[in-house]
């Protein structure tokens, strides 16, 4: 049984970076989630440069979401980008302020969630099209069922403009 086989859960992650060097946070965070027991990297998308969104007085993101295998809990798998956000040098200055890393949890499953500490699916993923363009993206790629209908909202989002391709996945 190889690792993938034991880690049943397909997930989404969107990673997010506005500070120094971006591409060296997208690429660190994927390489430290890759080394986590229990969670294998499965899919990329590109990697887009956009527009400041909520608080648009700050310098432009790198965005991109990955596709994950993992068997650990939904809890356990926010602890865990928790912990590298932080190990990547995030600090919590300012909601929607700039970053280094930004790593939210989209989809987990098929599992729906409320807890104080998480909401999935994620409650805005379906308002940002900086989510959803590289989202959309690496589902198609992985010809995930999901992404009909995320397509699809995607399609009626207003924004897109402001999602530029800085890096195409290979
Ligand atoms: N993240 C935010 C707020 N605004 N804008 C862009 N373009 N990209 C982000 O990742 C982003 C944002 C809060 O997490
Ligand atoms: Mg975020
Ligand atoms: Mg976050």
């Amino acid at each position: 049984m190889t690792a993938e086989d034991r880690e049943r859960i397909i997930a989404y992650v969107a990673l997010g970076s506005n500070i120094d060097n971006r591409e060296y946070y997208l690429q660190s965070a994927i390489a430290a989630l890759n080394e986590e027991t229990g969670i294998t990297v499965t899919g990329l998308s590109s990697i887009y440069e956009t527009e400041p969104v909520g608080y648009v007085d700050q310098s432009a993101f790198l965005n991109m979401v990955i596709q994950i295998h993992t068997d650990l809990s939904p809890e356990v798998l926010l602890v865990t980008l928790l912990a590298i956000e932080t190990r990547l040098g995030r600090t919590r200055d300012l909601r929607w302020g700039p970053r280094t890393i930004d790593l939210d949890l989209l989809i987990y499953g098929d599992h729906r969630l409320t807890t104080p500490d998480l909401i999935i699916p994620h409650p805005r993923m379906l308002e940002r099209a900086f989510v959803l363009v590289p989202l959309s993206e690496v589902l198609f790629s992985r010809q995930d069922i999901a992404f009909e209908s995320i397509s699809a909202h995607l399609e009626k989002l207003e924004g897109k403009e402001g999602v530029i391709l800085w890096k195409k996945a290979q």
